[in-house]
C-alpha cells in the first residue's frame, strides 16, 4: 500500500499552559497522522526558531500556502525526503521562515501517517521488529528555577529514576509512589505548602535547594525498599538560567548564594557523591563545554546530560564528543525541527557512547509521539514528568506498548557510569 500525501490540515490548539500551539494532520492515500508541537520555557540559545513572525497563525498560513502544495504527491514513507523538503521550503539554517514547531508537527504527523498506511504502530514502523526495549521514566517530582513561581529551590527539576525496575509499569508505579510521598513530606515540612504543582506536575514548595534533596532522597529510598528495586534520582540544574555572564557566576537567588565556575563544579561533585545522583542535566551554562568535560571526567556512576548545551544539534554534539563533554544528551525534536535531524543526533550519540534521553517540553499537549520515538530508537530514558495530563499521555502510551509487546518487552540497556 503506498502512502502518497494528499493533503495537510493545520490548526491552532492549546498546550497545558493555555498557550497557542500548532497541530497538523497529514492525510495520505492509505493513512492518517496527527501531531502537535510542544513549547519550552527554559529554551536553549541554539534551538531553532519556534514560529515565524506572526506566530501560530502565520505558521498555519505557511502550511496552507507553501508546505501542503509542495508535499502533496510525495510518498510519506520516505521521511528524509519529506524533512529535506521542509528544509528547502524554509531556506534558512534555523527554520526562521516556517518555524521549527511547524516543521516538527508536519514531520511527526507524516511519520505517523506512513506507519498507519502500513498498519503498523509508529515505533514498529520507525524501529522495525528489533524495537522491543522500554525506556526508564525520568520523572519530575519537585520544580524550581524558571519552572516555579515565588519561593522554591533554585534547581529547576528534581527527577526520580527507578533504574532497578524490571518493567516499565513497575518503573512508573515507583515514580507515582515517590511523587506522592514527596507531596506528603512537603506538607509536613512547609507550613505554606498548599499542594501547588508546576506545568510538568511536579510539586512547588517553599523549601531551599538542599532540603529538596533530603525529601526526594528519602522518598526514593522508601519506595525502593517497598518495591525491592533501586530507585535513584537526579537533577536538571538548567544552569543557563542561573548564569550571570557579566559577573561570571551562578546565582542561586533563593539561597542568595553565588558560585563561580570552580565552585559550581565542586558543588555538583559534592551533590553527586552525597546523594549518589544517577543523573545531572545542564550543570553548567550552555556554552561551557569544558566544565561539562571536567565534571564527566571526575563524576562516578552518574549520567552527565546536555540539554541547552546540545539542543539536539549534531554539530553541537560533535563539539562535545571531541572533548568528552557529558555522556548523555537530551533529545527534544522541536529543538532541531524534524524527525530526520533528531534521528541523526540520536545515532551520532549512540555511536559515540552518549545515552539519548528523549524528552517532553514543559509546555506540552497530550501528543504521545515521544513514547514511540524512545522505543523505536532504543533510548534508555524518557523524561516526561510523573503526573499531569500531557505527561500521562506519554507514560500510558509506553504502558500500552509494553503490554502490546508482551513477553518480547524488556527494559532498555541503561548504563549509568
Ligand atoms: C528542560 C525542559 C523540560 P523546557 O529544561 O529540560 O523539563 O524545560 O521545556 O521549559 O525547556
Ligand atoms: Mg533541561
Amino acid at each position: 500500500m503506498s502512502s502518497i500525501i494528499e493533503d495537510l490540515i493545520a490548526r491552532k490548539i492549546f498546550n497545558n499552559r493555555g498557550e497557542e500551539t500548532i497541530e497538523v494532520d497529514v492525510i495520505t492515500t492509505a493513512g492518517f497522522g496527527r501531531a502537535a508541537a510542544p513549547a519550552g520555557k527554559s529554551r536553549g540559545k541554539a534551538e531553532v526558531v519556534n514560529y515565524p513572525t506572526g506566530g501560530v497563525e502565520q505558521a498555519i498560513k505557511k502550511i496552507d500556502d507553501l508546505i501542503a502544495p509542495e508535499l502533496a504527491g510525495l510518498n510519506a514513507d520516505f521521511q528524509e525526503e519529506i524533512d529535506n523538503t521542509l528544509h528547502e521550503i524554509d531556506g534558512t539554517t534555523d527554520f526562521k521562515n516556517i518555524g521549527g514547531n511547524t516543521a516538527f508537527a508536519v514531520s511527526l504527523a507524516n511519520a505517523e501517517a506512513a506507519a498507519n498506511s502500513h498498519g503498523l504502530l509508529l515505533f514498529q514502523f520507525l524501529g522495525g521488529n528489533v524495537a522491543n526495549s522500554l525506556p526508564y521514566p525520568l520523572g519530575n517530582c519537585i520544580s524550581g528555577g524558571q519552572h516555579a513561581r515565588g519561593k522554591a529551590p533554585d534547581i529547576q527539576e528534581y527527577l526520580a529514576l527507578p533504574h532497578g525496575a524490571e518493567t516499565f509499569l513497575e518503573a512508573q508505579t515507583a515514580n507515582t509512589l515517590i511523587h506522592k510521598k514527596i507531596g506528603d513530606s512537603l506538607k509536613k515540612k512547609s507550613t505554606t505548602f498548599n499542594g501547588g504543582k508546576s506545568d510538568e506536575g511536579a510539586w512547588i514548595a517553599n523549601i531551599d535547594t538542599v532540603d529538596a534533596f533530603e525529601v526526594i532522597a528519602k522518598a526514593c529510598e522508601e519506595v525502593g525498599n517497598e518495591l525491592d528495586f533501586e530507585c535513584g534520582f537526579g537533577l536538571d540544574v538548567a544552569a543557563s538560567s542561573l548564569w550571570k555572564p557579566k559577573e561570571e557566576i551562578y546565582f542561586y537567588g533563593n539561597e542568595d548564594k553565588k558560585r563561580d565556575t570552580a565552585e559550581q563544579l565542586e558543588f555538583m561533585l559534592e551533590l553527586i557523591d552525597k546523594y549518589h545522583l544517577a543523573y545531572v542535566e545542564d550543570p553548567f551554562h550552555e556554552d561551557d563545554f569544558e566544565s561539562f568535560a571536567e565534571l564527566t571526567r571526575k563524576a562516578k556512576n552518574c549520567l552527565i546530560c546536555g540539554d541547552d548545551l546540545f539542543t539536539t544539534n549534531t554539530e553541537r554534539l560533535n563539539n562535545g564528543i571531541k572533548i568528552n563533554a557529558g555522556n548523555a544528551i537530551i533529545v527534544k525534536v522541536n529543538q532541531i525541527g524534524t524527525l530526520t535531524d533528531a534521528a541523526e543526533t540520536i545515532e551520532t550519540a549512540q555511536r559515540n557512547g552518549y545515552q539519548p534521553v528523549v524528552s517532553h517540553r514543559s509546555g506540552d499537549t497530550c501528543d504521545w509521539h515521544i513514547a514511540h520515538l524512545a522505543v523505536a530508537y532504543r533510548c534508555p530514558v524518557i523524561k516526561t514528568g510523573v503526573v499531569e495530563g500531557a505527561r500521562i499521555a506519554k507514560l500510558n502510551e509506553l504502558i500500552r506498548i509494553e503490554h502490546f509487546l508482551g513477553d518480547r518487552a524488556r527494559m532498555a540497556d541503561l548504563k549509568i557510569r
